[in-house]
């Protein structure tokens, strides 16, 4: 008689190696983050009256992925700017608008509330602004996070 082995025993091996893997601490765990928002460290960003917060990874460094905090005061004019990677984000609180395009048109955007998402292409030419309640977003995507105004003069890094 032909030996075989049944079905079922194959499986729960299967199950067992499973569950073995997810026992055993994998590697990375010891850098598990978990944050609260009150364990955010905001700091002034290199936009005036932009603050950032770095939860995860550094920005600036190229292929490493980044997970990041950035708050906007109300009434605030971020003016079309492009990255030279994808970028993406989530509103926490308040209500950014953002749009696509070489010139600030709010009309031809869209509000983001609080719990929105949104994605920006590399390369693509966008803009941002906030009301009366400015907005918190986590932003992220994979480095190096930066900016460049489609007019160099609206760059507000420049001004005095
Ligand atoms: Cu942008």
């Amino acid at each position: 008689m032909k030996k075989t082995i049944p079905l079922f025993v194959l499986f729960l091996s299967i199950a067992c190696f499973a569950l073995a893997q997810s026992s055993s601490m994998p590697a990375g765990a010891a850098d598990h983050i978990a944050l609260n928002s009150t364990d955010l460290k905001w700091q002034q960003s290199e936009f005036p009256g932009v603050m950032v917060a770095v939860a995860d990874g550094d920005p600036s460094k190229e292929g490493a992925a980044f997970s990041i905090y950035l708050k906007f005061p109300a009434n605030f004019k971020f003016p079309a700017h492009y990255h030279p990677t994808d970028e993406s984000l989530v509103v926490v609180k308040g209500a950014l608008g953002v749009g696509v395009g070489d010139k600030m048109d709010p009309k031809s955007g869209m509000m983001l509330t609080a719990g929105a998402f949104g994605k920006m292409n590399k390369e693509v030419h966008h803009y941002a602004w906030t009301g009366k309640m400015g907005a918190t977003i986590a932003l992220y995507g994979t480095g190096p996070f930066a900016t460049t105004f489609v007019n160099p003069a609206d760059d507000p890094r420049k001004k005095p």
